[in-house]
């Protein structure tokens, strides 16, 4: 097919922000990805096709619910479903537009675990038709684009840049703004081939309102782990910081606050470590896609896994001073104000106080319903702050902000994330 022709398909009007309803996506994988992403298109008038190998999701989301936590997400769910835009299913179907956006996780040994996206990629290929753009946002290894997308999803005789059209455009979006980010962010769109990378580049166009920014495909890999790494590589800054103030015993925070008065000098918060689907994971692609090339990154990795160690430390040494300690463990999730665990390091510091039987380890975090967690009891905050002789601030919620300092003056407190300072 022409590529003229092609554009034509998939673009319905002139200033890139028109719908079109007769274009159909299937986005693959319904989870913090891809379910906004299909909303959001459905929202734009596509017809859109959700694809989740589990049958409770695909049930949930065909209901109009959720099941992830993700501001006003229920609300557009609910809408493009019962307008019919979006339908969950279990297996892909034929579409003009695939998106991937399935989990890439590491192994145990920190080497990327490419099976979802080769499980994806196989599984749309006999639907892939002539005219097809196949987007993989999964945020993934150098060159996956190629060796596994196009090597999966393609079928045989169709020629990529061709026949097909094959992309990477990572997803950047922070979870708990994704459906602001999702459309306000500047995207990198990169092609197998520069007709890949127009194609995907006008389809973003038709959604975005951030810039879309054109590259090869595996530079947009490149790009999306740079920028992860670059964080990580700041907060591992910021945490070694903090274990040196500590040592001094001075505020991290306010020696940062300082700093970062100076008009080039930019540093993250200390925090008990990092956490999360992203962060924690991505800078392990680059150290596996060249081992030598980056012990800078490799050591940020292993100063950010090591955070939570120094926080239980302090934590045991403090709990010392006490007969019988009750610690209370204040969040859970990996960050504030979202249900996410993976990874969470705040998780992990608690399991720990749990695992040494210091006293007694009270959990409490409100973003955890009962159902969604079952490995230790949680409590409420009020029977953690009117228990606890130490309090262990681990999540920065919404709730624990609100605390009044009152409640805690009476309390040892170990607050990782610096929110009760200065109070
Ligand atoms: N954290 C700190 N100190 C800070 C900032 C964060 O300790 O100053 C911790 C958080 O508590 C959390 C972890 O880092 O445990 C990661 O949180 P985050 O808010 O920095 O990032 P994520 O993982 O939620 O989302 C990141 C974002 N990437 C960048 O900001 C470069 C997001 O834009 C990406 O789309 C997302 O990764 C992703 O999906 O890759």
């Amino acid at each position: 097919m022409a590529e003229s022709d092609s554009l034509a398909e998939t673009r319905a009007g002139g200033n890139g922000h028109a719908l079109f309803p007769a274009t159909s996506v299937c986005v693959v994988g319904l989870g913090y990805i891809g379910l906004p992403t299909a909303s959001i298109l459905a929202g734009k008038g596509y017809q859109v096709s959700g694809v989740d190998v589990r049958e409770d999701v695909v049930e949930t989301v065909n209901r109009g619910e959720i099941h992830i936590e993700e501001p006003d997400l229920d609300v557009l769910v609910k809408a493009v479903v019962a307008g019919n835009r979006l339908k969950a299913i279990r297996e892909p179907q034929p579409a003009d537009i695939f998106i991937i956006c399935v989990p890439t996780p590491f192994t145990a040994d920190r080497r990327p675990d490419l099976s979802y996206v080769e499980k994806a990629s196989r599984a749309i290929q006999p639907h892939v038709k002539p005219g097809n753009l196949i987007i993989l946002e999964s945020t993934s290894p150098p060159r996956t684009t190629e060796d596994v997308v196009a090597k999966y999803a393609i079928p045989d005789g169709l020629t990529p840049g061709i026949d097909v059209f094959v992309a990477h455009c990572p997803e950047r979006v922070l979870p708990g703004r994704i459906l602001i980010e999702a459309v306000e962010n500047d995207r990198v769109v990169g092609g197998l081939t520069p007709a890949c990378t127009r194609k995907a580049r006008d389809f973003y166009q038709s959604f975005v309102t951030g810039e879309v920014l054109t590259t090869t495909a595996v530079a947009a890999e490149l790009t999306k782990l740079v920028e992860n790494s670059f964080r990580d590589v700041n907060i591992a800054f910021a945490n070694e910081l903090s274990i040196l103030c500590d040592k001094f015993g001075v505020d991290a925070w306010e020696i940062i606050d300082l700093a970062n008065r100076h008009p080039r000098v930019n540093i993250l918060s200390p925090g008990p470590g990092v956490g999360g689907h992203c962060i924690s994971v991505d800078p392990w692609f680059l150290v596996d896609a060249a081992p030598e090339s980056t012990p800078l990154i490799r050591t940020a990795r292993e100063v950010n896994e090591g955070k939570p160690k120094h926080v239980v430390k302090k934590v045991l040494e403090l709990s010392a001073r006490f007969k019988d300690p009750v610690i209370g463990c204040l969040g859970l999730t990996y960050k504030a104000d979202v249900d996410d665990l993976r990874e969470s390091p705040s998780l992990d510091i608690t399991r720990e106080l749990l695992r040494s039987s210091v006293g007694e380890v009270l959990a409490c975090d409100p973003l955890i319903s009962p159902e969604q967690f079952s490995e230790f009891p949680l409590h409420s905050l009020d029977e953690v702050l009117k228990r606890a002789t130490l309090v262990v601030l681990l999540t920065d919620h919404r709730q624990f902000r609100e605390i009044s300092p009152t409640v805690l003056h009476e309390k040892v407190v170990v607050d990782t994330r610096g929110i009760w300072r200065c109070r």
